[in-house]
C-alpha cells in the first residue's frame, strides 16, 4: 500500500474510533469539525490529491471518499442514539432545588356539608345517600306530585329515558329508606340535585341537604327545637328562627324557616332587605299520605322534614355575593375559607 493510502486508511481508523468513544453532542460536534469539516482532515485530504502523479489519483480518490462516507455515517448514527438517549433520559442533576407541586384545597360545598351533616349527626340523625338518576315514582309520585299535576311544574328536570330522570330534590331517598326500614326513622341526606333553573341565585346543579324524622308522637315542637339547634350550631349560638306558613306537595302543614340576620342580627339592613330575616329552609311535617306509599301506619307514626340548599346555606354562612363563586373552581376563591 502506498503512503497516501495508508494515511487515508490512519485518517478514517482514527476518526471511527474517536467517534466510537464519544461521550457528549459538544465532543462529537468537534470531532465532525476536525474530519468532515471544510479544513478538515478528509476534506483537505480530498483536495490533496489532485497533486498525485495521474495513474495513483483512482484507487486514492475511490478510498478517500469511502473513508468520508463512512465517517459520515458514523457521525450521523452517534449523534442519533445522542438524541435518543436525551430524550429517554433527561440528565437529572440532584442538585436542583425540589419543585413543590401545585397543592389544591377543599371546595366550600362539601365543606359546608360536612358541617351541616356533622351538627345532625350529632343531634341523632343518620347520614344516607341514594341514586342522583331516579324512577318517576319516587322522585315524584310517592311524593305526592301526581302525574300531570301543576306541582311538578316547580321542579322541572331532564329526564334519562321514558320514567328515569336527573333527581330534583334528594326526598327519594327518604321513601327508599322508609320501604326499607319500620320507623322510628331519623336520618339526613345530603347529595345533587338538578333543576331547570340558572340566575344569579340557582345553578341547573345544586346541592341539597335533607331532613327526615319519622317516630311515634313527633311534633311541630320537635321540628323548631331541631332546627333552633341547629340554626346556633351552624350560625351563632343563640341564633333566632321564625317559622311561616307555606306549601309543599310532601308536609302539612309546611312553612318557611327564616333565621335572624347574619348581617344586622334583626335590625334591618341591606342583606334583609330591612325585613330583619333572612330565608334559610322549608319544612313542615310529613304529609300522612306519603305513609301509604311506604306502609307506615298514619294512627301510630308521625314525623317532620326539612330541606335546604347547600350553596344558599353557605352563602349566608360566608357571606358570599354571588353563587357562581362557587362553579368557578377558583384556587384564590378556595383558599380564603
Ligand atoms: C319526605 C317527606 C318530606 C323535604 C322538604 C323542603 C321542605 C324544602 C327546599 C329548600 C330549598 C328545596 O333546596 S331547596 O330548593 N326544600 O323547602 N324540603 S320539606 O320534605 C320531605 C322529604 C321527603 C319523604
Amino acid at each position: 500500500m502506498n503512503d497516501v493510502l495508508k494515511n487515508i486508511e490512519q485518517i478514517r481508523s482514527e476518526a471511527l474510533k474517536a467517534i466510537e468513544n464519544v461521550t457528549g453532542a459538544e465532543a462529537l460536534e468537534r470531532i465532525r469539525v476536525e474530519y468532515l469539516g471544510t479544513k478538515g482532515r478528509v476534506t483537505e485530504l480530498t483536495r490533496s490529491l489532485g497533486a498525485l502523479p495521474k495513474e495513483e489519483r483512482p484507487a486514492a480518490g475511490q478510498a478517500a471518499n469511502k473513508a468520508k462516507v463512512e465517517i459520515t455515517q458514523a457521525h450521523k448514527e452517534a449523534l442519533e442514539a445522542l438524541n435518543a438517549a436525551k430524550v429517554s433520559a433527561p440528565a437529572l442533576d440532584v442538585t436542583m432545588p425540589g419543585r413543590r407541586p401545585a397543592l389544591g384545597h377543599r371546595h366550600l360545598i362539601p365543606k359546608t356539608m360536612d358541617e351541616i351533616c356533622g351538627i345532625f349527626a350529632k343531634l341523632g340523625l343518620s347520614i344516607v345517600e341514594g341514586p342522583e338518576v331516579e324512577t318517576d315514582y319516587y322522585n315524584f309520585e310517592a311524593l305526592n306530585f301526581p302525574h300531570d299535576h301543576p306541582s311538578r311544574d316547580m321542579q322541572e328536570t331532564l329526564f334519562v329515558g321514558d320514567k328515569l330522570l336527573l333527581r330534583t330534590h334528594t326526598s327519594p331517598v327518604q321513601i327508599r329508606t322508609m320501604e326499607k326500614t319500620k320507623p322510628p326513622v331519623w336520618i339526613v341526606v345530603p347529595g345533587k340535585t338538578y333543576r331547570r333553573d340558572d340566575d344569579i341565585t340557582h345553578s341547573p346543579m345544586f346541592n341539597q341537604i335533607e331532613g327526615l324524622v319519622v317516630d311515634e308522637g313527633i311534633t311541630m315542637a320537635d321540628l323548631k327545637g331541631v332546627l333552633t339547634a341547629f340554626a346556633s350550631a351552624f350560625f351563632s349560638p343563640d341564633t333566632k328562627i321564625r317559622l311561616r306558613p307555606s306549601f309543599f306537595p310532601f308536609t302539612e302543614p309546611s312553612a318557611e324557616v327564616d333565621i335572624a340576620c347574619v348581617l344586622c342580627g334583626g335590625h334591618g339592613c341591606r342583606l334583609c332587605k330591612g325585613s330583619g330575616w333572612l330565608e334559610l329552609l322549608g319544612s313542615g311535617m310529613v304529609d300522612p299520605a306519603l305513609y301509604g306509599f311506604v306502609g307506615y301506619d298514619p294512627e301510630k307514626v308521625s314525623g317532620f322534614a326539612f330541606g335546604m340548599g347547600v350553596d344558599r346555606a353557605a352563602m349566608l354562612k360566608y357571606g358570599l355575593s354571588n353563587i357562581r363563586h362557587l362553579y368557578e373552581g377558583d384556587l384564590r376563591f378556595s383558599r380564603q375559607f
